[in-house]
Formats: C-alpha cells, sequence, structure tokens
C-alpha cells in the first residue's frame, strides 16, 4: 500500500511543473502585425486549454500571430518555436501556466484602425545606419500627422528616405509614403502625432541626438489606454446571475448563482446552486442553496438598507429568497402576490422593494406591480401600477414584451422607469399605486437586454439591446436620459453611437463616472456565441464618446453578468445555460470569470497608479444627511469622494448600482476629510455603497463599505 503511494507521488513529482500563472513572469513582450493587430507576447508560458487548429511550417512568432489574426474569433495562440507550429486556441477553459523554453504565447490586445495615435511602434521596427552615419529608428505601417517642411519626390525605399533625413542636420523625423515614393520631412513640432497608417513608413533619428528629443512625450504602455484582463477564474457553475456581498470594511466576495443545475435550467427545480468568490484570497466554493424551495433562475435582485439581499421568483415563480451577510444565510420570505420570472426590482426611497413585469414565468400578462416592505415582511399588490405601459413589441409576444425593465428607485417612494420600451414612465408606490408616462426615447427600436446605469445624480446611460428578445439585430445607439422631478418628463438624448451593436452586454460605473460597457454579440440570438463582441467600451460624459478598450478572452452574451468591485477593477462572468434548448452547444456554457483593470489604474508607464488610501472611515453605517469623517494616509491633497451603490447583475439588468459624487467635501487638516452625504434618500438610496477616495488625478482608492439605513 505505502508502495503504491510512493510511486504515485514520484510520478506526480516527475511532472513538469504547471504552475497557473496568474501574469506573465518575464513581463510581456508586444507584437504587432503589418495590418495593426497587437498582440501581449509572453515566452516559456503555453496556454492550457483546446487547441482548435495547429498550423505547421510557422516560421516565425509573427506568421503565428498574423494566423490568428485571420481566423476569426481567435484571440491566443501558442508558438512552438522548435517544432515551428502555432496553436489557436479556443477561449474556453483557458489558463497561462508556465512552460518549456520553445513555448511563447500571444493574446490579443487591440487591432488598431488607421488613422489612431500609437505609443509604440505597431508593425516592424528596425534600426537604419544611413550613409553619413547617423542612426535612424524605422516603423512600418505608421505617419506622422502634422505639418511636413519638406517633400521630396522619387524616392525608392524607406532606407533612401532615411539616407534623406540623415543627411539634413535639422531633420529629426521623417515619413515614407510607398505609393507616391516620396519622402516627407516633417516639421520639428511637438504637435506631430504619430499614428497607425499602412502604406506609409516612419523614421526617427535616434543618433546623433540632436535638438530636443525626438518623441515629445515617452510612449505611453499600451495598458494605460486599453486596460488589462485577468486570466480566467474558473467556477463550478455559469454566473447567470451575481451580486457583492455587503461586508465592511472592505467587500470581498462575489455571490453567484445559476439555476438548480450548475449549468441547466427548466421547471420549478426547488433549490439553487450557488458559488462563491472571495477576492481576498481567490478561494472559490460552492453550495446548494434547498431551504427557500426556490429555484432563484431569472429573478429580481434588490439590496435592501440593512444590506439583506431580495431574490424574487424565476423558476419557481411566486418564491422569495433572502440572504443575509451577517449570516450568510437565505430565508424564506412571503410569496409574492403575483408569480413573475424575468421581472425586474428596484429599492425605494423608504427602503420597500418594488418589482414589475416577468411574463416569462408564472403565467402570461397582467403582471402588475407590488411592493415588499421588509419591516412588515410583506408584499403588497398596487392595483395601480399597470405594466402596460413598460411593455416592448417582440415576435414571441407578451411572454418577452414585460421582460428586464430598466427601474430605477427615486425620490418619495417613485420609481422611474427608463426602457427597455422606447416609453418612459414614473410609477407611484404611495396608496393603491400610479404610473405617469415620463416621454419617449428616440430610438430606433426598444431596446430589450440594453445596458441602462445612473452614473450620476439623475442621469441614466442606456445602450445596445434589441426589438426582440432574441433572433433580432442588436443596436449600438446610446441615449442619455435626464430626470428631475417625480412625475416629470425626462430628457433623453442620443450621444455617440457605440463602436459595436450589441445585445445581452452589461454595464459597470466607474467611481470617476465612465461607464465600462462588456460583451454582448451583434445579433441578440440567446443561448449562442455569434457575432461576440470581445472588446469592451467605456463611454464618458466629458468627451460624449466611446473608447475601445484590452478584448476580453472570452464571450459574454445571454446569462453574463458584470459587477464593479471595491478595488475599482470590473469582474465579468457567466454567458450559457443551453440545457434542454435545441441544437445545445456546451462549448458556449462559461463557467468562469475574468477581471477587467480599467486604464484609469495604470500611469502611463504602464506601472499601477498611486492610489489613494483610506485609512478609517468614522461610520460603517449612517443615513442620509450626516457626515463622515474620513482619514487617509499622507498629505493627500485634492481628493475628491464618490459614492457607487454596490451591484447585482443577471440579464443585463443592475438595478442595484448607481453613482453619486459627494460634493459636501471639506479637507479639514493633512489626509481628513469630512463628507456630507446628500440629505436625499431618492438619490442616496438604503443599502450597501463602495465609498471611494479618487486623487486629483482621478485614480480611486480601495472602496470602504458605507451601509445606507432608510431614514
Ligand atoms: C535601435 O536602437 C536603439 C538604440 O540603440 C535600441 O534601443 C533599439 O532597441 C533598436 N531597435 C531595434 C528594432 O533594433
Ligand atoms: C410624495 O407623494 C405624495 C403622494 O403622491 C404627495 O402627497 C407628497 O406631497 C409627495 N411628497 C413630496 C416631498 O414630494
Ligand atoms: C434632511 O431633510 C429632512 C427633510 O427633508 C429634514 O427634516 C432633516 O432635518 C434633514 N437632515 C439634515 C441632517 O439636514
Ligand atoms: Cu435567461
Amino acid at each position: 500500500m505505502w508502495q503504491i503511494k510512493a510511486a504515485a507521488a514520484a510520478l506526480l513529482l516527475a511532472q513538469p511543473t504547471l504552475c497557473q500563472l496568474s501574469r506573465c513572469p518575464s513581463g510581456e513582450a508586444r507584437l504587432g502585425t503589418p495590418s495593426g493587430a497587437l498582440y501581449a507576447v509572453c515566452e516559456e508560458a503555453d496556454f492550457r486549454g483546446s487547441t482548435v487548429q495547429s498550423l505547421d511550417t510557422v516560421a516565425t512568432l509573427a506568421d503565428c500571430a498574423q494566423a490568428c489574426e485571420r481566423r476569426p474569433g481567435c484571440t491566443r495562440a501558442v508558438y512552438d518555436k522548435t517544432k515551428s507550429e502555432c496553436h489557436l486556441k479556443s477561449s474556453c477553459g483557458m489558463s497561462l501556466i508556465a512552460a518549456e523554453p520553445q513555448f511563447t504565447t500571444i493574446k490579443w490586445l487591440h487591432t488598431f484602425e488607421a488613422g489612431e495615435e500609437i505609443g509604440s511602434c505597431v508593425a516592424t521596427a528596425r534600426n537604419i545606419t544611413s550613409a553619413d552615419g547617423s542612426v535612424l529608428a524605422t516603423c512600418s505601417s505608421a505617419d506622422f500627422s502634422g505639418s511636413t517642411r519638406e517633400t521630396i519626390d522619387g524616392v525608392a525605399s524607406l532606407d533612401a528616405c532615411a539616407s534623406e533625413c540623415g543627411r539634413s542636420a535639422s531633420c529629426l523625423r521623417a515619413v515614407y509614403h510607398q505609393q507616391a515614393s516620396q519622402c516627407l520631412l516633417k516639421d520639428d513640432s511637438a504637435e506631430l502625432q504619430w499614428t497607425f497608417q499602412p502604406g506609409y513608413d516612419t523614421v526617427q533619428k535616434i543618433s546623433p541626438p540632436s535638438g530636443p528629443a525626438p518623441v515629445p512625450t515617452p510612449p505611453a504602455d499600451p495598458v494605460a489606454t486599453l486596460g488589462r484582463w485577468s486570466e480566467p477564474i474558473k467556477f463550478p457553475i455559469i454566473p447567470v446571475a451575481a451580486y457583492m456581498v455587503p461586508s465592511g470594511p472592505v467587500a470581498t466576495k462575489i455571490l453567484m448563482f445559476s439555476s438548480w443545475g450548475a449549468t441547466d435550467f427548466g421547471g420549478a427545480g426547488g433549490k439553487t446552486q450557488f458559488a462563491s468568490y472571495d477576492m481576498s484570497t481567490g478561494a472559490v466554493s460552492e453550495r446548494t442553496v434547498v431551504n427557500t424551495h426556490h429555484d432563484m433562475f431569472c429573478p429580481g435582485i434588490s439590496a435592501l438598507g440593512d444590506g439583506k439581499i431580495v431574490i424574487s421568483g424565476g423558476s419557481d415563480a411566486a418564491a422569495v429568497s433572502i440572504y443575509d451577510p451577517a449570516t450568510d444565510a437565505f430565508t424564506k420570505a412571503p410569496d409574492m402576490v403575483v408569480a413573475r420570472g424575468y421581472q425586474s426590482s428596484a429599492t425605494l426611497s423608504d427602503g420597500r422593494v418594488f418589482t414589475i413585469g416577468g411574463s416569462y414565468s408564472g403565467g402570461k400578462g397582467g403582471k402588475t406591480g407590488e411592493v415588499y416592505d421588509p419591516v412588515q415582511n410583506k408584499w403588497t399588490l398596487l392595483p395601480g401600477t399597470d405594466p402596460k405601459p413598460i411593455l416592448t413589441t417582440d415576435h414571441e409576444g407578451i411572454w418577452r414584451e414585460d421582460n428586464h425593465a430598466w427601474l430605477f428607485g427615486w425620490r418619495n417612494g417613485s420609481v422611474f422607469q427608463a426602457g427597455p420600451s422606447k416609453a418612459m414612465n414614473w410609477y407611484l408606490t404611495d396608496d393603491e399605486g400610479s404610473h405617469v408616462p415620463a416621454g419617449t426615447r428616440e430610438a430606433e427600436m426598444d431596446q430589450m437586454c440594453g445596458i441602462n446605469v445612473m452614473y450620476d445624480v439623475g442621469k441614466i446611460l442606456s445602450a445596445g439591446g434589441s426589438q426582440d428578445y432574441t433572433d433580432s439585430a442588436a443596436s449600438s445607439q446610446a441615449h442619455v436620459i435626464e430626470i428631475g422631478n417625480v412625475g416629470e418628463e425626462a430628457t433623453a438624448i442620443t450621444t455617440a453611437n457605440m463602436h459595436f451593436a450589441r445585445g445581452f452586454a452589461n454595464a459597470v460605473v466607474l467611481p470617476d463616472g465612465q461607464v465600462i460597457v462588456t460583451g454582448g454579440q451583434k445579433k441578440s440570438l440567446v443561448f449562442t456565441d455569434t457575432d461576440s463582441v470581445l472588446i469592451p467600451e467605456i463611454w464618458s460624459e466629458k468627451t460624449n464618446a466611446w473608447a475601445q478598450l484590452a478584448p476580453a478572452a472570452i464571450p459574454r452574451n445571454y446569462h453574463s453578468v458584470s459587477l464593479l468591485l471595491p478595488d475599482g477593477t470590473v469582474f465579468v462572468g457567466g454567458g450559457g445555460m443551453c440545457y434542454g434548448q435545441k441544437n445545445c452547444d456546451r462549448a458556449k456554457d462559461h463557467l468562469d470569470g475574468e477581471i477587467f483593470t480599467p486604464p484609469y489604474l495604470f500611469a502611463r508607464d504602464g506601472t499601477p497608479a498611486a492610489r489613494p488610501v483610506v485609512k478609517s472611515v468614522s461610520a460603517a453605517e449612517a443615513t442620509v444627511g450626516t457626515t463622515l469623517a474620513v482619514d487617509l494616509e499622507g498629505d493627500a491633497e485634492g481628493v475628491s469622494f464618490v459614492f457607487v451603490r454596490m451591484g447585482s447583475s443577471t440579464h443585463s439588468i443592475n438595478s442595484d448600482q448607481r453613482r453619486v459624487p459627494l460634493t459636501q467635501t471639506q479637507q479639514t487638516g493633512p489626509g481628513a476629510y469630512s463628507v456630507t452625504i446628500p440629505n436625499d434618500s431618492g438619490v442616496v438610496l438604503p443599502g450597501p455603497w463602495y465609498l471611494f477616495a479618487m486623487s486629483k488625478d482621478g485614480v480611486p482608492s480601495i472602496a470602504r463599505t458605507v451601509m445606507i439605513t432608510p431614514s
């Protein structure tokens, strides 16, 4: 017996070290292709996970990158230089591991468009020593946009253009235009912009160094503009829904759930598979919640003023479960008056929870609103909250038309419904309840499963979605919706379109007010990964524009989630759950997540940005209108503060998150601030909030948890 064990142990020891890596140990290098695709390169590493295509006689790593670029959906590959093989990897079940020296991994980072500014050479770079002895660095597929001092015609090659610049003492930079055989000696101006431009090559004199430094600002590391993704994190279930566990002083745990099965749903299963992820330790655990007899697939989720989470309806359509973060336990609440699935719910200014719609489950049509009062532990139907005004038009009918309303709790117990219907409405929850039209979003279509988030007080960004729930081309349209007094018309103004149409995408508001949209597909088609958009986009009110970020590794479409984490990063996970569907393809089940570190957490050179550090907050619980004393490390001048409500996410709905800048702030000493919470429970809703300190450069601290109790 002992001998067998020893033999097994020896065998294990003999395995090559396959240790999983969270990032490249040797430091990532960059590799660009002539058509503008930029890859991160890691030496002596491999991707564990299935290979979708192996190519042999691939001469160089650059050829391997181009092979990946040509294959739709390829974002990662491994090059084996001893065998000259290129292995294109599938996006499922990948992890970065240490490997023998002959293996090199490449990971797609970005594809530059013509005219887009570059911080380092994307395609081939080499050094040329010109006839007069000066050394010039060349970069292909690049241009310096900016004024030209002299145009020399009839120049046969890039090398000849380099010689022209080399022998002119005043030339620091030049551009070679291949088609026109022209060498353009550029003005020595700091305004020159280095851009990606096929058909052009640039030269820059690097010696003798003459005059001012050739490049006006040091090149930015791509992570400083694109952000960076973690390696995928595996879970025992598909995170179809997820929420932050409100705990203090800093939240560390995400709870996520699927249905009665880890990857399977159908019928009323009477239980739910949960998993948790602890960010502080990386620990993943698994549990089955049976005591509430509730299959929580497709529910409404809302946080209460004491941090408990109300999960209502879904596959067991009348059932309600309440999660208590203090005990990590679930209890059964009374059934809803109306059974529902795919309704959404919103916390109200007085601490109650409103829900409406949800014909997917528990019978079709007539899904009038109702409220849950946590004090009385009771649901009350509001007969005056007719769901008809929120209906979309869907080729599958009412079953889909009252799903996933975009609900925002507001002043005086009201709820603003911003979509997905073009019609917007106010729902009032006093007495029998009532509703008031709030205007129309001028949109090309209803935006079912579009994103919607209150990124500032009374300001909502919405985007994407599709006319019909499924089998429907998605929209790239985006709106800024502003609300004021309860019952008044809202204004909805179109902002820039996203670069990609997206159905089933997710959105997170960052503490600086920018919104990151991840995932989604160009045509909404449930349980598929066709036309997936791997590239996230970030929107800012200041620029009114969207910028593309580093692509994720894994498609995140129907049944995916996103959450803002207390360290200012973004958790994205899930997608799939096709059990029982026609042509169910299990390759589309994503039992994993990824964490995105946005550009604001990087300095220009790619190192971590300096964050303010919160040492203490005077209270872990507060009511609106009160003042918190916040102590920061060091002198910490010019710091501002912001509240972001902790999120819950499923089916592109996150009615818990919202951002409120804390403008009544005073510095009271070195690193000491007094921060007053706006005295408005319709804005600062009851429930768990992240308190972020923001440096004057816009870098967030790690957030402290502050529970806003109903006043
Ligand atoms: C060109 O020369 C510079 C300065 O010696 C060096 O840093 C750089 O790596 C060289 N580039 C290439 C592509 O060889
Ligand atoms: C709140 O709503 C009730 C009923 O609609 C109304 O009577 C009351 O004046 C409102 N209060 C405020 C502060 O708007
Ligand atoms: C907040 O406003 C309410 C009335 O709207 C008022 O009664 C209360 O005193 C205010 N609280 C603070 C701290 O200003
Ligand atoms: Cu669903």
